[in-house]
């Protein structure tokens, strides 16, 4: 059965004149950015949950999508049509990743031990697709917030046979994404968070996170798991706070429980914008950190205070984004993962494929300008000379730990005092906005 009739055959690119929205303007898989392809730099992948399961239910109403893939009654059956829907989705749009939760490629069951069966087999289907189509699945999770039974958490659930029905979940979907031959593996905290100090030990809740992680680390080992651990700091939202916040908490978690060498991040555009932060503040921060692994690419909406996962289109956002991934060499075995959803009043499949087709020509738009800035070297020399004063001399020995306080304030005496120096901020500004066009 085919179910995107709309969409004949696979998406082309047919350059910026193009008027056709269903072509990619700038996205031109093959083309060489510096030493790599475009596909090689952004490694596109689509979210099967938005994608596929999600079916236009808001808070506020019933779901708006009568997705055909969606209709057998049989649920296994149902899972299977949509797994068969999303292979001939990444086909037609071209990308070479995928990336599911558990529950979202297999329908829970009576039992625990059937539920089990259902992801195997689902596991198993979803491995012929693989193999017969080349594409790949970037990473697995487990979604550890939907079910009733973690409405207090999951490894930092008060209750330990709550922990231990989440640590058996996690088991099986880090086998499930090593069958799968996953790249990665993703925690996102679901509702690993608090929603009022009256009822919560904080610190025995993070201790229990660390062990959580400890677990599923070990048992990766164990079973010769290869991907990356990523974990997907977000601030709120279920929980009025969660304790992945952000990337500077997040990090300074994995080092306060000695996690550090097991993990990188996976940044989420908007959870860094309710976080406070902008989406290149998230990514400077793990790259600072040699941590950035992948990427959520969506974007918020500035007037909401909620994670709206819209599909990004602001060019600006996405240069910044690819200038931060470009200098750390790119994300290896990361990737560009749609984690973004059409709108409730985008009611038809082919809707999916304009979402897809807007975020892959803004992040190839992104990748191209963040290129051309950095073969100008338009910031990294004029940052390079604003560090200047630290490469050699007092500013060198410095950063080398051998001045004292008593000796800085000998040079002052010396020197006298420093004069100030623009920060050139509109100038680079408007740069920028030039290399935009
Ligand atoms: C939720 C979110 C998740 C993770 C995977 O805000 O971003 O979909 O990406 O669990
Ligand atoms: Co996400």
């Amino acid at each position: 059965m085919e179910y995107f009739s709309q969409v004949k055959k696979s998406i082309a690119f047919e350059g910026k004149e193009s008027k056709n929205p269903l072509a990619f303007k700038y996205y031109n898989p093959h083309q060489k950015v510096g030493d790599k392809t475009m596909a090689e730099h952004l490694r596109f992948s689509v979210a099967f949950w938005h994608t596929f399961t999600g079916n236009g239910q808001d808070m506020f109403g019933a779901p708006s999508f009568d997705r055909p893939w969606r209709r057998s009654a049989d649920p296994i059956d149902r899972a299977k049509q949509t797994m068969e829907a999303a292979f001939e989705f990444f086909r037609k749009l071209g990308v070479k990743y995928y990336c599911f939760h558990d529950r979202d490629i297999a329908p829970e069951g009576e039992s625990f031990a059937e539920t089990c069966k259902n992801l195997e087999t689902m596991a198993r289907f979803a491995k012929e697709l693989q193999e017969s189509t080349g594409i790949k699945l970037l990473w697995g999770t487990a979604n550890l917030f939907s079910n009733p039974v973690y409405a207090q958490g999951a490894a930092t659930n008060p209750d330990a046979h709550v922990f231990a029905y989440a640590a058996a979940q996690v088991k099986h979907a880090i086998e499930v994404t090593h069958e799968l031959g996953g790249e990665n593996y993703v925690f996102w905290g679901g509702r690993e968070g608090y929603e009022t100090l009256l009822n919560t030990n904080l610190k025995q809740e993070r201790e229990q996170l660390a062990r959580f992680l400890q677990m599923a680390v070990e048992f990766g080992k164990k079973i010769g798991f290869k991907g990356q651990f990523l974990i997907e700091p977000k601030p709120k939202e279920p929980t009025k706070h969660q304790y992945d916040t952000d990337a500077a908490t997040t990090l300074s978690f994995l080092r306060e429980y000695d996690l550090i060498d097991y993990f990188k991040l996976n940044i989420e555009a908007n959870h860094a914008t309710l976080a406070g932060h902008t989406f290149e503040h998230e990514l400077a921060v793990a790259s600072a950190a040699g941590k950035l692994g992948s990427i959520d690419a969506n974007r918020g909406d500035l007037l909401l205070g909620w994670d709206t996962d819209q599909f990004p289109l602001d060019i600006y956002g996405t240069t910044m984004a690819m200038l931060i991934i470009l200098r750390q060499n790119g994300l290896g075995r990361g990737g560009v993962n749609f984690d973004a959803k059409v709108r409730r009043s985008s009611i038809d499949p082919v809707d999916l494929f304009y979402g897809h087709i807007g975020g892959m020509d803004a992040f190839a738009r992104g990748l191209l300008i963040a290129h051309r800035l950095i073969e100008d070297g338009v910031f990294e020399n004029f940052i390079a000379e604003r560090y200047r004063s630290y490469q050699s001399g007092f500013g060198a020995r410095l950063m080398e730990g051998k001045v004292t306080l008593e000796e800085a304030e000998q040079w002052i005496i010396e020197n006298g005092a420093p004069k100030p120096k623009s920060g050139r901020q509109e100038m680079l500004e408007l740069i920028l906005n030039d290399y935009l066009r």
